[in-house]
């Protein structure tokens, strides 16, 4: 049965917009420069997951890449800075969890913004379910030097589980470790979306990774 009926949510409804179709390849960049370059390929969502920029060079990052977003008729979530997303009308925002307790729900599904959460863990995916966000991403899967990070990975067989207990419910995608040799493993999980950082910033040629990732997603998921 769906995950709705075995979990019910009590609280707050914000009904945060589906992201329609399956996210498919999801790169995490740092820069506008960067969504502008994978846009050209062909890329249909991406994140912009900036840390060292403040003030108005933050928010012209932010004003291109939503820009750039409307351009190419691509999802572009915002991570970290809602209150900028909303104001500057991003496709969607994306949440870690020490950012659920400080954003405003309310606020960014009343803006009719999209909402990405990331989870890692069991509780976080269950506190993931009480906000009944648009997606959620699960992670990581494997080792990765991305991100500072506290939890073990979860690893295929655990992906496979919450693409069993989640898959009918919500968009999903796979984070973490992940390049072009994972990708075909990771998509046997059922999941249908793939993030990453590093397979992609740090390629030698990010245009052939992409192109050979999104072909392997359309063919597999
Ligand atoms: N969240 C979970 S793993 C991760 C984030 C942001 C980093 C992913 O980067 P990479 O380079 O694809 O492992
Ligand atoms: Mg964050």
């Amino acid at each position: 049965p769906a995950l709705s009926r075995r979990l019910p949510v009590k609280g707050p409804r914000f009904n945060f917009p589906s992201c329609g179709e399956e996210l498919g390849l999801y790169p995490v960049v740092d820069s506008a420069d960067w969504i502008a370059r994978l846009l050209a390929c062909g890329v249909k969502t991406i994140q912009l997951r900036v840390k060292d920029l403040q003030g108005d060079a933050l928010r012209q990052e932010v004003e291109r890449a939503v820009a750039l977003g409307r351009e190419f008729n691509a999802k572009v979530f915002i991570n970290d800075y809602w209150q900028l997303a909303i104001e500057l009308g991003a496709y969607g925002v994306h949440l870690g969890q020490e950012d659920l307790d400080i954003a405003d729900m309310d606020a960014i599904a009343k803006a009719g913004l999209r909402l990405g959460v990331s989870t890692h863990t069991y509780y976080e995916v269950a506190r993931a379910h009480g906000l009944r966000p648009s997606y959620i991403a699960i992670g990581p899967v494997y080792p990765t030097n991305s991100k500072q990070m506290p939890y073990s990975p979860q690893g295929l067989m655990q992906l496979r589980r919450w693409v069993g207990i989640l898959g009918g419910d919500y968009t999903l995608t796979a984070i973490g470790g992940i390049d072009v040799k994972r990708a075909a493993a990771v998509l046997q999980t059922g999941v249908k979306s793939i993030a990453m950082i590093s397979a992609i910033t740090q390629a030698e040629n990010p245009e052939a990774v992409v192109a050979e990732l999104m072909s392997l997603i359309e063919t597999v998921a």
